[in-house]
């Protein structure tokens, strides 16, 4: 059965692959899943039939015949654990790749999303010029941590997995910052991540809904 998920009708991110539905095309292109995509408008978004998919009236979810989900997360660890490709066979390396997915979104994205909180929302606050800097840190501890542990791997854990799809999903979101080319192993690391065939038709089919443009190839 082919899943549907939504996305932004119009991303605010003008189709530079940051909104959320980024990383469920990804793992859905990663195992060869053909998808449908309805594009829902913010205000459809807080609607009761949308929130009947979405208790929080957000992107991106999934519809599998009776199955809905929401949460990012839990998606692609669904579509990971019912096709083969994105978790390793052996019982504790799976384990393990899922909880990069977990170190992904609970550990690494909170202080870069408190980063983008800072500078949508707090801008004009008298103390933003010296909240900035201890928001910052906090991003580089995590970061430093992180390119500790990858050293000169290629991926964290092995093989290519979901806990990478995760984590270099969540780190792309510094690709606009210089931050990231602080720790060149993690540049080096989203580079591979992007250079995915899979990642790119993910990239080109969000970008082709922003420019109006059907993805080539
Ligand atoms: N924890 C949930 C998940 O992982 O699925 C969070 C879902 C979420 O934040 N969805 C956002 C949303 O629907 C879109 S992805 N927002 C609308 C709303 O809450 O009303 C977050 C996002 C939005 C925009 C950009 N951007 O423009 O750069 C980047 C990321």
């Amino acid at each position: 059965m082919t899943p549907t998920i939504t996305a932004f009708e119009r991303s605010p991110d003008r189709g530079r692959g940051l909104a959320r539905d980024m990383r469920v095309r990804w793992a859905l292109e990663e195992v060869g899943q053909p998808y449908e995509v309805r594009l829902v408008s913010f205000a459809a978004m807080k609607q009761p039939a949308h929130r009947a998919l979405h208790p929080f009236g957000q992107i991106p979810t999934y519809e599998e015949g009776e199955l809905v989900l929401f949460e990012s997360g839990g998606i692609v660890l669904h579509i990971a654990e019912g096709h083969a490709g994105l978790l390793p066979e052996d019982a504790n390396a799976r384990a393990r790749a899922i909880t990069w997915m977990f170190a992904a979104l609970n550990t690494v994205e909170p202080p870069i999303l408190d980063l983008q909180t800072t500078r949508f929302h707090e801008a004009d606050k008298g103390w933003y010029e010296q909240r900035l800097p201890m928001v910052k840190d906090r991003i580089r501890d995590r970061l430093a941590a992180l390119s500790d542990r990858l050293g000169d791997a290629d991926w964290l854990d092995g093989a290519f997995s979901a806990g990478d799809l995760m984590m270099v999903a969540v780190l792309f979101r510094l690709k606009a910052s210089a931050m990231l080319d602080e720790y060149p192993n993690l540049s080096g690391y989203v580079a591979r991540g992007e250079a995915r065939p899979a990642y790119k038709r993910a990239f080109d089919a969000q970008l082709a809904v922003f420019t109006g443009m059907p993805p080539t190839g």
